[in-house]
């Protein structure tokens, strides 16, 4: 298979407990490796947006605003299918959930604040990609 990119968000209650460095480092034990990265403070409208599909769902407020409760780390992953192995390295999105070794069964303090987004499919990669960072940004 050829490589491939993801996007990857730390959230808010990684940087809060300064775990940026703890996150990057499983992400690149298991391979993948950053090709873009940048510290932001996610607005009300860009949290709204990137997470649309989740609109209708009773979690959605919540999830808006803690996504924009302090700065995140957006990045773009690369490597031999990223998109499904991140999510294999994240775990499941509720940490009770998810399997020993994971980040999110490392990390994650709820099904909310669970500490890591990855993209599910090309073509979300491709969306979320394209909303946080421009070709330039990306240095393989
Ligand atoms: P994932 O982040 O694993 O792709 P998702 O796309 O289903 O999960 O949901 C996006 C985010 O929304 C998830 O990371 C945390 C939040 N979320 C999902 N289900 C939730 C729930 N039942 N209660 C609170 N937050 C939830
Ligand atoms: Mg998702």
């Amino acid at each position: 298979m050829a490589l491939e990119r993801t996007f990857s968000i730390l959230k808010p209650d990684a940087t809060a407990r300064n775990l940026t460095g703890a996150v990057n480092a499983v992400i690149e034990a298991a391979g993948l490796r950053i090709v873009a990265q940048r510290r932001i403070q996610m607005t009300t409208k860009q949290a709204e947006t990137f997470y649309a599909v989740h609109k209708e769902r009773p979690f959605f407020g919540e999830l808006v605003s803690f996504m924009t409760s302090g700065p995140v780390v957006v990045q773009v992953l690369e490597g031999e299918n990223a998109i499904a192995k991140y999510r294999e390295v994240m775990g499941a999105t509720n940490p009770a959930n998810a399997a020993d070794g994971t980040i999110r069964k490392q990390f994650a303090l709820s099904v909310g604040e669970n500490t890591v987004h990855g993209s599910d499919a090309p073509e979300t990669a491709a969306v979320e990609i394209a909303q946080f960072f421009s070709g330039n940004d990306i240095v393989g």
